[in-house]
């Protein structure tokens, strides 16, 4: 039997402490942390996700700037707003949901945001200076699976850590937060020629692929701290995992359930880099 991580819970206790050291800021100096957040067009799934970081924000007690723009939104207009957010001492931090329609080239707009109000970590400043392990923001999601590893006691110094999923988002920083911790890293992908070998190995295995029930029990060794990045909808639209939660649990030290593992976690650390851009804005 795993012991369950609760992440939910432990994302409640960052954001409690983020909120004491946002009023602590408003206090010495008069700011208050100012999150933009840019949604373009009306996928289901980030506009509920943008509605949790407005929610986060709110009960930070910080300022949360929301532009909804339609579908049809040119490149051009999407860079002319991120100008201005980069220019308005308000806003601290700027982040624009993704996926972003076909349209509009993800990267230029990544490349526009300004590197210090970069609180997703995306852009190619703040990605060097994580590899170099030099860095004010973390992307968010790595962020919260290294907090929630940290939670569990375990340490990651000598272990075999495997992170299944190279994204440029998860998979990738991931690995690297993993290694500046000591471990010693396997990342696996669609042409990894025999991933459940390389699962089984795992003393800490991450997955960030977007397959629902990818890692099923056998891939799994007796002890191992398993993390579920997934956010998948089964056949009866459940919302699941990358790990068959149900046979893999039996099998693992600790795991992370979804939802109240991973998600809650990724608005937390969004929550720290956004006090973090405020603090350095305000140069304390
Ligand atoms: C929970 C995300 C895939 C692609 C883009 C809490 C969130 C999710 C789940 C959430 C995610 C996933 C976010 C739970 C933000 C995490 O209770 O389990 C919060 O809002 N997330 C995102 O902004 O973009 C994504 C997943």
């Amino acid at each position: 039997m795993a012991k369950l991580i609760n992440g939910k819970e432990i994302a409640a206790s960052v954001r409690k402490r983020v909120r004491f050291e946002a009023a602590e800021l408003r206090e010495k100096t008069g700011v208050v942390p100012g999150l933009a957040v840019i949604l373009v067009g009306d996928d289901p799934a980030s506009k509920i996700y943008v509605g949790n970081k407005k929610k986060a924000c709110l009960e930070a007690g910080f300022n949360s700037f929301e532009h909804i723009l339609p579908a049809e939104t040119t490149q051009q207009e999407l860079l002319e707003l991120i100008e201005r957010l980069n220019e308005d001492p308000a806003v601290h931090g700027i982040l624009c949901q993704l996926p972003l329609p076909k349209h509009i080239d993800e990267r230029a707009v990544i490349a526009a945001i300004s590197p210090k109000k970069d609180v997703d970590a995306f852009h190619p400043v703040n990605v060097g200076k994580i590899m170099i392990g030099d860095y004010d923001f973390l992307p968010c999601t790595p962020a919260g699976v290294m907090e929630l590893i940290h939670s569990t006691g375990v340490s990651v110094g000598g272990k075999r850590c495997v992170v299944v999923g190279r994204s440029n988002i998860v998979g990738k920083p991931m690995s690297m937060l993993l290694l500046h911790e000591n471990g010693t890293v396997t990342v696996c992908h669609s042409k990894t020629a025999d991933l459940a070998d390389e699962c089984r190995r795992a003393d800490i295995l991450v997955a960030a692929v977007g397959k629902a029930k990818l890692i099923t029990a056998d891939m799994v060794k007796e002890g191992a701290v398993v993390i579920d990045v997934g956010m998948n909808r089964d056949s009866n639209g459940k919302l699941c995992g990358d790990v068959d939660f149900e046979n893999v649990e039996p099998k693992a030290s600790f795991i992370t359930p979804v939802p109240g593992g991973v998600g809650p976690m990724t608005i937390a650390m969004l929550m720290c880099n956004t006090l973090t851009a405020a603090k350095l804005a305000a140069k304390l």
